[in-house]
């Protein structure tokens, strides 16, 4: 068993895309183990997204993380890592496949609809950036 964090991106929640989202989650078979709507401030979008902090895309990035609610979620399962990213898609929507939640929904490479994690490390830090033990419900 694998656990990967999930956000619904500011675009995602103002689109109305929160249900389309949760259904293809729960269609795959993952499991969510914790869920929450959360309103980053420009700090909180600049610690999660440290690693990019040379790039520069960063700062339009952190700005659009922080432009108004996500929805951040815990999801298990096996392979939840792979999986996840598969049914996202690629980061440029533009060669996302076909049937991805990118292909189907992001209008722009930075306003792409979805985060996961890309690795059980990253996984584990960005799970405990947003949830501690006793919300998780496994
Ligand atoms: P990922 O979300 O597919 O893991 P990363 O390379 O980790 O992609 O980039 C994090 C986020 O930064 C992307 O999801 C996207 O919102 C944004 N991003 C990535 N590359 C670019 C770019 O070239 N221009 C603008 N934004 C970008
Ligand atoms: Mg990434």
């Amino acid at each position: 068993m694998q656990k990967t964090l999930a956000i619904i991106k500011p675009d995602g929640v103002a689109r109305g895309l929160i249900g389309e989202v949760i259904k293809r989650i729960e269609e795959s078979g993952l499991e969510i183990s914790a869920m929450k709507m959360i309103s980053m401030t420009k700090v909180q979008a600049q610690g999660f997204y440290a690693v990019h902090r040379d790039k520069p895309f960063f700062d339009s990035l952190t700005d659009f993380m922080s432009s108004g609610p996500a929805v951040v979620m815990v999801l298990k399962g096996e392979n939840a890592i792979g999986k996840w990213r598969e049914m996202m898609g690629a980061t440029n929507y533009k060669e996302a496949a076909d049937g991805t939640i990118r292909c189907d929904f992001a209008t722009d490479i930075e306003k792409n609809v979805v985060h996961g994690s890309d690795a059980p490390e990253t996984a584990a830090f960005e799970i405990g950036y947003f949830f501690n033990a006793f919300e998780q419900v496994a």
